[in-house]
């Protein structure tokens, strides 16, 4: 991976853009990155590593909670632009996952690139959103047929109802179903102190987690 230093001018202006909020300038940013053919995965971490800064300056006070917010929109028109480069589209989908923020927690950024990734891994994905009740995690991983069901959770004080989530989903479907568990305070002992089967730190390697939990070679 490139250093944030070393990173061509469309990356640079793209963290910019989206450490700034300026949401236009994201999305032109990011198109201009894709005409310069600068790989999806570049492209990933420059807008990853932009919310880094925009977390540490909050963790700062240099800025509040509105910043944080226009940043976000801004990750997410990025994000919008460079999807169909995330997902080569699966004509026969191997199983479905259920996705979801856990109830409490608002942000989906990560979730919702855990998803992408998923998809381009070749699942049908059922996204739930953010502030998800187990019961509606337990409703969907049932009437969806889920084999994979994946809760995501940001912040310390929300990742502690995801084991509400894990007895939720398992209750409703006691066999074969497998529960990821995500998010930037999650760990593997958390994970296995809760319940779930697996977790993964990023949402290439959560792709690469439900290869091995199912068994196939694209899934
Ligand atoms: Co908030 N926020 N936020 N926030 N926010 C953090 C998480 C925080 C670390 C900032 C900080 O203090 N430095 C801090 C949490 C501290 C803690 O709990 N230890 C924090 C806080 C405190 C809060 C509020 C409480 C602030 C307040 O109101 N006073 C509040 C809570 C609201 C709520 O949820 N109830 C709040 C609100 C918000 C916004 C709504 C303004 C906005 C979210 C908008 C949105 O998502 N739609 C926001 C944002 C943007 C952030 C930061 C800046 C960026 C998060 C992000 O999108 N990162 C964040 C600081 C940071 O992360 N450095 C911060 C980019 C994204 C790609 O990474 O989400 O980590 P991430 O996802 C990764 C991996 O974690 C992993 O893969 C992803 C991609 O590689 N992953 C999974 C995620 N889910 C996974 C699931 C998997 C597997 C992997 O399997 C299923």
């Amino acid at each position: 991976m490139a250093e944030p230093s070393d990173r061509p001018p469309s990356l640079v202006a793209l963290s910019a853009a989206i450490v700034r909020g300026d949401r236009d300038a994201a999305t032109e940013a990011t198109r201009a990155a894709i005409a310069a053919d600068e790989p999806a995965g570049s492209i990933l971490d420059a807008a990853t590593d932009a919310m880094g800064i925009v977390g540490h300056r909050f963790a700062c006070k240099e800025i509040y909670v509105p910043e944080m917010l226009i940043a976000a929109r801004a990750m997410k028109a990025s994000m919008a632009v460079l999807d169909p480069m995330l997902v080569e589209v699966g004509i026969d989908p191997v199983a479905t996952a259920v996705i979801g923020t856990v109830k409490g927690d608002l942000h989906d950024i990560g979730k919702n690139l855990v998803a992408t990734m998923w998809r381009s891994a070749r699942l049908r994905v059922v996204d739930l959103g953010a502030d998800v009740p187990p019961e509606d995690f337990a409703a969907a991983v049932r009437d969806h047929g889920a084999r994979i069901v994946g809760v995501s959770a940001l912040l310390t004080t929300t990742m502690t109802g995801m084991a509400d989530v894990v007895t939720a989903v398992r209750e409703a479907v006691p066999v074969g179903l497998r529960v990821v568990v995500g998010g930037a305070p999650v760990t593997a002992e958390f994970a296995a102190m809760i319940g779930a089967d697996a977790t993964a730190p990023d949402a290439a390697s959560a792709a690469a987690l439900v290869r091995d939990l199912l068994g196939t070679d694209r899934a």
